[in-house]
């Protein structure tokens, strides 16, 4: 601890030397900012168990008027004047992993300082913290699940590998499928994503992202009309070019806000058609609602060309992303190869980079970089560098939790992600730029859910735990 504050020390003389120096301005009755330190715990400590004291102290020219704790974006105790200011934290109500503590100060004429902000581990074994409850056996006997979606009137509907289209109705999973296409399940291929239109209560439609084996093996988008808990009629939307590996299939397909169906598409482990802008592989792809492609795509040099529906690219393995349904605002999980995992801001016409990069390891300016990665290995020091004390070796699930909703108010506002290998689920506070640790799962997910009913959903291959608020 002792190194960690000898070292903030250096900052906090330098503003008072420059205020002392005297700006342009006329000096104010609170002159400049205040500055503030986390004290306590040390950056990057581990395995930080039981009840915790944080503390922090603020210096400023005139004076102090308060001291503000945070963990993981929400304040602890009261603020206080006198430094060390100093709260307890029941660690044993949050779960293992990361959090993030940070600490600010202000002064009477108002003016805030920076954060002062620390990354730690917590240790315990909680599956999900204090103010919920976990279920995870909500949904059992799945048969290798890759992706759920929800109708409006609550009904899950879950996507098997192997070609059925399961429904979860009033917490009961029915035994007949609500179709089943023919697919080819080898490797990562198979049925791999489901959504149901924006008007769903309206026209009953569901879409599929599946592993075709008509004429040849691709993956195909279809259209099916649901009558009750049966769907019938399949209209083939969309085929993509004909398959050469088994993975990096993609498969997440959603609506957008603006009434777009998106589908995710990996590079099928030929990294070249990433950057290849016409190659629909290792895309992002927007279409409209009977699988024809918009007019204003960013790309498309031949009118009717699959190409055109490309909407963003330089993407490896988009497994899954999400649409914020309070802002539109897309994120795409784009899962790693040997070293980084990704969440990416989705923006029309951007390139994501893969293969010419992975993670933070950005090598041309004009690539999008992620919002949010993290490693397959622990950094030097734990903790330290992008992704912070996260492990995991593939995102698989993400959703946004809204604003609204029973979980507490510093639970919404996040995105919720998963790792496949880890059997975690991790918050990013996209407000606060920081991720925590949320839960762990007893097998691998692959997809996540915020439910109508404000739970949060988890999918693993074999059933569905459910989240909920207390
Ligand atoms: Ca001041
Ligand atoms: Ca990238």
């Amino acid at each position: 601890m002792k190194p960690h504050f000898t070292f903030h020390i250096a900052h906090l003389v330098m503003p008072l030397m420059l205020a002392a120096c005297g700006g342009g301005d006329a000096p104010s009755a609170s002159g400049s900012p205040p500055v503030a330190i986390v004290t306590a715990p040390a950056a990057f400590a581990t395995n930080l168990v039981g009840n915790l004291t944080f503390s922090a102290s603020a210096i400023d020219d005139v004076g102090v008027t308060g001291i503000e704790i945070q963990l993981d974006g929400k304040r602890v105790g009261s603020v206080g004047v006198t430094s060390p200011h100093q709260v307890s934290v029941d660690s044993n109500a949050y779960a293992p992993g990361q959090h993030v503590v940070r600490a600010r100060a202000t002064d009477a004429g108002g003016k805030v300082s920076e954060w002062d902000t620390v990354t730690v581990q917590f240790g315990g074994s909680r599956s999900v913290p204090a103010w919920f409850n976990r279920n995870p056996t909500w949904i059992t006997g799945l048969n290798a699940a890759t992706a759920f979606a929800q109708t409006p009137d609550g009904r899950l509907l879950v996507a098997e590998q192997d070609g059925a289209l399961r429904v979860v109705k009033n917490a009961t999973l029915l035994t007949t499928p609500m179709l089943e296409v023919k697919v080819n399940s080898q490797g990562e291929r198979g049925l791999l994503g489901v959504a149901a239109h924006p008007n769903f209560a309206g026209n009953g439609y569901v879409y599929v992202h599946y592993t075709s084996t008509e004429n040849t093996i691709h993956n195909r988008v279809s259209r099916f009309t649901v009558t009750g808990d049966v769907a019938s009629i399949e209209e083939e939307l969309i085929d993509l070019p004909t398959l050469v590996a088994t993975n990096h299939n993609g498969g997440a397909i959603h609506f957008g806000t603006d009434g777009k169906l998106y589908v995710a598409v990996g590079d099928n482990a030929a990294p070249s058609n990433s950057q290849n802008l016409n190659s629909p592989l290792g895309k992002m792809l927007r279409f409209n609602d009977d699988g024809s492609i918009p007019n204003d795509n960013p790309f498309c040099t031949t009118n009717g060309n699959l190409a055109c529906a490309v909407w963003a690219y330089g993407l490896r393995n988009p497994f899954t992303f999400a649409v914020n349904p309070d802002t539109g605002r897309i994120y795409i999980n784009d899962v790693g190869q040997n070293t980084w995992e990704e969440i990416n801001l989705g923006i029309p016409g951007a390139n994501y980079g893969w293969p010419e990069s992975e993670g933070p390891d950005n090598v041309n300016e004009s690539f999008t970089g992620p919002l949010f990665t993290y490693k397959h290995s622990a950094a030097s020091p734990a903790g330290s560098g992008p992704g912070g004390f996260f492990v995991g070796f593939s995102v698989a699930g993400g959703t946004f939790y809204p604003d609204a909703g029973p979980f507490p108010a510093n639970y919404r506002n996040s995105y919720y992600f998963a790792d496949f290998i880890g059997r975690f689920v991790g918050r990013f506070d996209y407000s606060n730029n920081a991720a925590y640790a949320f839960a762990t799962v007893e097998d691998r997910p692959v997809d996540l859910l915020a439910g109508i009913d404000g739970a949060l959903y988890v999918l693993t291959r074999a059933g569905i735990t459910r989240i909920s608020a207390q």
